[in-house]
């Protein structure tokens, strides 16, 4: 159900309602989306993925099945980074700084029940639960390289759809020129909410055309499941061109704004990470070169380290974007 707000003249349901029956709708409801079919692809909500584990397949997470995208540049036929390996090093300092921490620790997330809230300067503002932005457009899948700023890289098949679907749906308005992603912020369930390595809530975001652009990912799965909490459940950001860190998870608000967000990166070391942050192996991080990186999965003995590419490899789809800009200085 969309929960629009009331000052659209949309009336909030009472919220013991929600409570006393939520198991029961979010059963129904994906028992209905699966029977649908919607665009061939079967969507299963993370409330009831436990009940569709016993009736299909005892013992397994619901599938997230998409077919294969046909964008331009969104499968790369690179060697899929193994799933053991994209769901042990990871990025979420919410849960704790070191690679093993998230793995270890996002079990306290609670991805259901879920909302986004969608405002700012946009003609219609909405609260989305998880179940209406799974419907909103069909999910497909997109094999893309990630490239963390700290020089390594992983290639996954993440499902989701372009945000561009949703930005369509809430109408920005003339005015909006960002768009700021806004992360979950909960002491309760994320133990290193609190801490002082970063001014939480975890902030990013992006230029209205880098939101609009198709290969901006809303994700929902990987490797054909829901994500893991680790990875951002149960919603996130995938912006392929950009260093991994613009990629926000467990996202809770997007808005739209008339002035470039204060992200989160950005505010703890404006000379380290600018607001663009696209992938450059000409603009070194001061601290060390961006002109290579190692590949998960391929840190042997004799592994060799690969050339970064200019855009993480996505120049001829995203490269007229910056036309005219100084990339060194926007970087
Ligand atoms: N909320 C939140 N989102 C985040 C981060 C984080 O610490 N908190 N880390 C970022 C960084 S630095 C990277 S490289 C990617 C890692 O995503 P992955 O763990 O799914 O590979 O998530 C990004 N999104
Ligand atoms: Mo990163």
């Amino acid at each position: 159900m969309l929960i629009k707000n009331s000052r659209d003249g949309f009336i909030h349901p009472l919220s013991s309602e929600i409570t006393a029956q939520a198991a029961y709708r979010d059963r129904r409801a994906m028992l209905k989306l699966l029977a649908s079919g919607v665009a061939g692809a079967a969507i299963a909500s993370w409330a009831a993925r436990d009940a569709l584990a016993q009736v299909t397949r005892p013992g397994k997470l619901a599938v997230l099945a998409g077919a294969k995208s046909n964008l331009p540049g969104a499968v790369t036929m690179e060697k899929v980074t193994d799933y053991k390996d994209a769901t042990s090093y990871n990025n979420f300092y919410e849960f704790g700084t070191d690679k093993g921490d998230p793995a270890q620790n996002a079990h306290t997330l609670r991805p259901t029940p879920w909302t986004v809230e969608v405002d700012g300067l946009v003609k219609k503002p909405a609260k989305y639960s998880l179940e209406d932005l799974l419907k909103l457009s069909a999910q497909e899948e997109r094999v893309y390289r990630l490239r963390c700023v700290e020089g390594w890289s992983m290639v996954i098949p993440w499902v989701g759809y372009s945000m561009s679907k949703l930005i369509e749906k809430v109408e920005p308005l003339g005015n909006a020129k960002f768009v700021e992603f806004i992360s979950q912020a909960d002491p309760k369930t994320m133990p290193f909410v609190g801490s002082r390595v970063l001014d939480w809530p975890y902030v990013e975001g992006l230029r209205i055309d880098e939101a609009l652009h198709p290969l901006t990912l809303l994700a929902f799965g990987m490797y054909g499941e829901v994500l893991p909490n680790q990875n951002g459940a149960p919603v996130r950001l995938v912006v392929p061109w950009k260093y991994g860190f613009k990629s926000g998870k467990s996202l809770v608000r997007i808005r739209f704004t008339d002035r470039e967000p204060k992200t989160a990166w950005n505010k703890a070391a404006a000379n380290e990470y600018g607001f663009y942050s696209n992938v450059n192996p000409d603009v070194d991080h001061p601290r060390w070169s961006q002109a290579t990186e190692r590949r998960i999965g391929e840190d042997g003995l004799f592994a060799k380290k690969r050339k970064t590419l200019i855009f993480n490899g996505y120049e001829a789809q995203v490269g007229q974007l910056y036309a005219g800009m100084d990339l060194k200085k926007n970087f």
